[in-house]
This record gives C-alpha cells, structure tokens and sequence, in this order.
C-alpha cells in the first residue's frame, strides 16, 4: 500500500451565509408513542415527554422534533391527523401541549412540529363532508377522479402502504386519491382554500411559540395526478414559496421538508436561501443505498460503506456555499442504525459511538433519534403479530400472497421493519424499561434490562456522554458548524474519512466500519500533532501516514496552524 498526496481543491471562498440558530444546534426527535407514558395506559403522552426534558438538556439539544400528537385515528400513529388544532387523547391536551412548549423553552429547547399535509385522516371534518356531496366545498380539498370503463380505478397506481392508491366512495360515485392507505386521502394542493387553511393552521401553533417544522412527505403537494407525476410535481415550488411568504417570512424558525425524490440535481432548489422555501431537507440517498434496488425495503442488501459514503459526501459537496442539510441514519421509519450500519452485539457501545463521530462531525444540523444516545437496537421479532406497523402488516399479508415465505419476510423486517425504531424507549431495567407502568403498546426489546439510560449513563465511558460532547463541539467550535468537507479515501470498504477545513482550522476525522482491524494509509498532507476532539479508544494527538485502526474506532483530531 502507497501513500498518497490529497489532490483535494483550495477550499474556495464560501459566499457569506446569515447564521441562524439551527446552525449550531442538534435535534432529537420524539416518536411521542414510545417515548415516555406517564399515566400507565401503555401509550406515551406529553406529560410523559415534560418529565424527561431534564434527559434533553443534559444532552444539550437545541430542539426536539415531534412526531406528531394531533388528534387522530392512528391508523399510522398519527401521520393521519383528524384535527389540526387539537391533541389526541392519549397524549394529553392543548394546555399539556403548551406548557411543553414553555417548559423547554425554559431549557433552551425548541419544539418543532410534524406537519402532515399532504394527507388529513379520512375521519377529517374536511373529508367527512367531501365524501358526503360533490357540492360541499371541502368536497374539492380532496383529489377525485371518475371511474374507467367498468368501475375501475382511474388508473392502476397502487399505495405506499399496499393496495391501489384509489377507493371508491359510494355517495359522491367517485374514486379518491390517497398515496398511503385509504386512511390518508391526499390533499387538494391546487384548491387556494385548502392552501389558505393549512397557513392558517401553521400560524396558530408558531403563535403558541412553536420553534419550526418539519414536513411531512412535502415532495409530494405539487403533484399532477394525471400526467401520473407524484414526487416533485412542476407546483412543488411555487407551494413553497407561496407558504414561506404567507407563514415563515420573518420568522426565526426552522422548516426541514422530508423528500424521498430529491437528488442533488434538486436539492437546492427546497434550501438554497435566496429561494426563500426550506432551510434543509431530509434526503435519502444514503439509506436507499442499503435496499435492495429491486425488491426494496423488505429485502435488504448488504451494506456498502463505499455507496454510502459517495451519497453522503455527494450533499456536503452539494450544500459547499449554499443550503445546509439535515444529518441523519435513524428515525421512526428506519431501522435502529447500530443493527443496520455496525454491529449491535459484541461491538455495540463503539459502533453506536464510531455512527455518532461520523454523523456529528459532518456539516448540516444533526438529528439524535429516540435511543440512538443510548445504542438501542433493532427488535427482533420473531413472529408477525408482534408487528404493529401496517406498512410492515400489509407488506407480509402481500408479499405471503405472493409465494414469499413467512421466515423469509420477517427476516427482511427483522433488518428493515419500522417498528424497530418504534419499540419503548429503555429508561431503566425495571417494568416496561421504566417505559409504562402499564402494558406497553407495543412488545419492549428484550434487551432492555442490559441496555437502558441507567445503565448507560453509569458507564463513565457511556454512548450518552459521546454525544452529550459531540453536541457541545458543535456548539462551541466553527469548524465543526461551518467547516468544509473535503472526502479522503474514498473508496475504502473499511474506513470512512474525512476533513472539515474552516480559516487555519482543520479537523481529521476517522472511523473503521468493521470488527477487524484496519491499517490505514493516510495522505502525507493530512498528518501531524494535533488536539484529539472526540475518541472512542484511546485518545489520538499524533496522526501518521500509517496508523492502525481497532474495531470500530473513531475518532477526530483539531489542527490549527
Ligand atoms: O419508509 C417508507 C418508505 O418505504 C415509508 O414507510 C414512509 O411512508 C415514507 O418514508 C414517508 O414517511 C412519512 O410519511 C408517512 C408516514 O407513515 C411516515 O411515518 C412519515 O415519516 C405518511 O404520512
């Protein structure tokens, strides 16, 4: 193995960006379900979230993103909301809402909201007097279409989550459009009212003191439904801005639209600044890599740590001068990520803290999931009815159609099932992981008694206290707010390496994916004497062209000249 010079560009004078407070923040999102029950129904609620701010702010994030809460027939645990402007049951009330908002403001944590608008529950006021007469005017805040020849669909598009993508309705003798279950009807975007009332309802909860939100599929609203175009349809952007003028202009809030379309040939049209549309989008190129291309989700390949890399690398790359991103390997639809990307066995505590180094010490605003601070891992469910998630349920009732054998499809979910992310929160090792009192929703991980918060943060060398401090650089140095990144070996299937490079500043950062050791060849240019920011072995200060990785380790190293 030779050792080579870096051929990386002159870092090029960047155009000045208006910092905002997002830049230097990190967030954590709440799957309010599983996270913390406070009255023992099995269910998590807000009260339950109230209690556990002080774990938040300990941890040092700057706000929490919240699945959402709104009343809903939890068809989808509530991604189908019912009523805007008011809060489900089981998660408490308005006044639970807003003294949450109070309390963590209190802290220094912001709440933003899940904004789910592409569809409303089919048991929406709206919706109920759509289905009723195709006079009502809420009749066309829904997309409707007449039947083909014979009663069909209008055409054969099927649903996300199984099924064909239209249902009948008998009183109105037309079909609806729904791109997820017949639970979710999509939402009119090209009606002005129904764009009016959804800026309505957004600036009701920022006069509640909201921090921002995220929205949910928001690729999806500029859609033509009859050129068949779904994902970025030619009105996505003009919605955009047409939302940024009438709600966010002003604001010192913080938007993140999730899209599963968008490319790099894209991106900047959500966050580039002077577009005046979305501050960052979560993007999925890096999690796509770890599906099969074909079979999909449900049939996972390999992970390839080169393919990674390249998608991850492609957007730092992407967001260089202009739009920032949003950094992150888990949420409530995504496998737990040291099962999925590490080893969550015998390497667990360094592979859940090598992810962290990686992911925290990229640019863009990093989001901690539910557990990830503690190294919670996937499942494992051995039988289908201890699934609760109806993807996952309606997948199965399909795919055993098919041929495909029962083992076979959960061990697909046993990779790839989004109710690895979804089982309780593991407080402690007592009942329920300190979860519920009660019976929880949905079945605790069985290894809830090993790995829970107290037990982690005993542990001097806890996952908890990695990102409490990975946390804090962010906060506190600019290279790692601000800093360039500049790839380096890129096609190692070992070893993801990097650089951020700010002024005289520059951070080398090192992680071995693997449970061997690794020898790692290093450019000349990148070596020397420098201050070890954050490691999980021992602590690194001299870096050599040949140096040799453990398992799993990570680390990065400051040089200021
Ligand atoms: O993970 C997915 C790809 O197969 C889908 O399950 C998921 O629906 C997609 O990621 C969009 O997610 C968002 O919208 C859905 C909701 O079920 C997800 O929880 C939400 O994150 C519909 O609102």
């Amino acid at each position: 193995m030779t050792c080579q010079k870096s051929h990386a560009p002159a870092p090029a004078e960047a155009p000045e960006r208006l910092e905002h407070w997002w830049h230097r923040a990190t967030g954590y999102q709440i799957y309010p379900r599983s996270f913390a029950d406070s009255d023992g129904d099995g269910v998590g609620d807000i009260a339950g979230i109230i209690g556990k701010l002080g774990h938040l702010a300990d941890l040092g994030v700057g706000f929490i993103w919240l699945s959402p809460v709104y009343a809903s027939p939890m068809v989808d645990n509530g991604y189908d909301i019912s009523d805007y402007r008011a809060i489900a049951p089981e998660y408490g009330t308005l006044a639970d809402m807003d003294r949450l908002i109070s309390e963590a403001r209190d802290r220094g944590i912001g709440i933003v909201m899940d904004l789910v608008v592409n569809h409303s529950s089919s048991l929406h006021a709206w919706f109920k007097a759509a289905r009723k007469s195709r006079d009502a005017p809420e009749h066309d805040y829904y997309i409707w279409r007449e039947a083909a020849a014979g009663g069909a669909p209008p055409d054969d598009q099927e649903a996300v989550f199984g099924g064909p993508a239209w249902t009948w309705v008998e009183e109105v003798q037309r079909y609806y459009f729904h791109y997820f279950s017949p639970a979710q009807p999509d939402l009119n975007w090209q009606n002005p009212a129904l764009r009016a009332e959804v800026h309505d309802m957004m600036r009701w909860w920022l006069d509640r003191g909201i921090a921002g939100f995220r929205m949910d599929v928001i690729s999806l609203i500029g859609k033509d439904i009859d050129q068949r175009i779904y994902e970025e349809g030619p009105d996505l952007h003009p919605f955009l801005q047409e939302m940024h003028r009438e709600v966010i202009t002003g604001q010192e809030i913080v938007t993140i639209g999730e899209s599963w379309s968008v490319s790099p040939e894209t991106g900047l049209l959500y966050c580039a600044q002077e577009r005046k549309e979305l501050d960052m989008v979560f993007e999925f190129s890096h999690i796509r890599e770890g599906w099969h291309p074909e079979l999909g989700k449900f049939a996972p390949k390999p992970f390839d740590l080169v393919g990674f890399k390249r998608a991850l690398f492609e957007w730092q790359e992407l967001t260089r001068h202009e739009g920032w991103n949003a950094l992150f390997l888990t949420n409530h639809d995504l496998p737990r990520q040291v099962s999925f990307y590490a080893d969550d066995g015998e390497h667990r505590r360094n592979s859940a803290r090598m992810l962290a180094t990686v992911l925290h010490m990229l640019k863009g605003t990093p989001f901690i999931y539910q557990g990830e601070e503690i190294g919670m891992t996937n499942a494992r469910f051995e039988r289908i009815d201890q699934y609760r998630d109806l993807e996952t349920l309606n997948h199965f009732e399909d795919q055993i159609a098919r041929g495909v054998a029962p083992e076979e499809f959960i061990a697909g979910a046993n990779r790839n099932s989004r109710d690895n992310a979804r089982t309780p929160m593991q407080w402690d090792a007592g009942h329920g992981a300190g979860f519920s009192t009660g019976t929880p929703w949905i079945e605790v991980n069985s290894n809830a008694d090993q790995i829970n918060v107290a037990q982690d943060r005993s542990d001097p060398e806890s996952i908890f206290a990695h990102y409490r401090h990975l946390v804090r650089l962010r906060r506190e140095l600019d290279v790692i707010a601000f800093g360039e990144t500049e790839p380096l070996l890129p096609d190692s299937s070992a070893i993801m390496a990097f650089q951020r490079r700010l002024g005289s500043a520059r951070v080398l950062v090192l992680a071995n994916f693997t449970a061997n050791r690794q020898a790692v060849c290093l450019p000349l240019d990148t070596c020397g004497e420098g201050r070890c920011l954050v490691s999980s072995h021992r602590a690194r200060r001299r870096i050599d062209p040949d140096l040799e990785m453990a398992p799993f380790e990570s680390f990065a190293v400051l040089f200021d000249s």
